[in-house]
């Protein structure tokens, strides 16, 4: 990318990160709990920009990336259980910094990978010498198991070039079910201690 312009997304990935520290303590002080495990931001390399680009079909150029890379600046939060996952995301939706262009519930629909997780796809207002210009961001909200699953498949995917073994690939579709399905249960679980809580 023309480094002339990355500064509008690395003030766009700060913009973000305090936005979403701000709104991540709001929510545990109103709701005396935190339901994040840990966020990570990236600028994605620009490396893995050409390779989307072309990989498109477009020439990598600093117009193409604003118009087609969505993901430049992403945002990663992990999330105890699966209920905290939608919580997550309509306390990022009550937002007024940050607008929701898109949204793709991957754990609803999970990829045909196994891959789940939600992705929202935002505009971030960036405040420069009198004027606002609004950046494309990725958040992907996952639970801890999802992340585990993805962190893996990511390392499969890398080492495979992407021409991933079919054994490789069912054994990880067969775990991406263990893994809903020990979501499911730690969801019940946390709600079985919720009620002992009450009690
Ligand atoms: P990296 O290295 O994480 O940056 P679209 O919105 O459809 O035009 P895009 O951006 O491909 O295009 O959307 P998608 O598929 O909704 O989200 C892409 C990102 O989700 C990926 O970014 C990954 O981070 C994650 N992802 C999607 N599918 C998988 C999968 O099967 N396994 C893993 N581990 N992650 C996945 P990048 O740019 O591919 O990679």
């Amino acid at each position: 990318m023309d480094p002339k312009e990355l500064y509008k997304y690395e003030y766009a990935k700060k913009m973000l990160e305090t936005e979403l520290q701000i709104l991540i303590n709001e929510f545990e002080r109103k709701h005396g709990y935190m339901p994040v495990e840990h966020v990570k931001s990236r600028i994605k390399t620009n490396e893995s920009i050409r390779k989307k680009l072309e990989g498109r079909g477009y020439e990598y150029t600093t117009d193409n990336i604003m118009k087609h890379v969505s993901d430049v600046v992403g945002i990663r939060i992990v999330v105890s259980f699966l209920s905290d996952v939608y919580d997550v995301v309509s306390m990022i939706a009550k937002s007024t910094n940050i607008l929701i262009k898109k949204r793709k519930d991957y754990i609803k629909e999970p990829k045909d990978s196994g891959y789940s997780s939600y992705h929202l796809i935002v505009l971030v207002p960036i405040y420069l010498e009198g004027y606002v210009e609004y950046v494309t961001a990725e958040i992907q909200v996952r639970t801890v198991a999802m992340d585990f699953w993805a962190s893996l498949d990511h390392k499969i995917r890398y080492k495979f070039h992407e021409e991933i073994p079919f054994d490789v690939q069912k054994a990880m579709q067969e775990y991406a079910l263990d893994i809903q399905e020990l979501d499911r249960k730690m969801y019940e679980m946390n709600k079985i201690m919720s009620k002992y809580e009450k009690e």
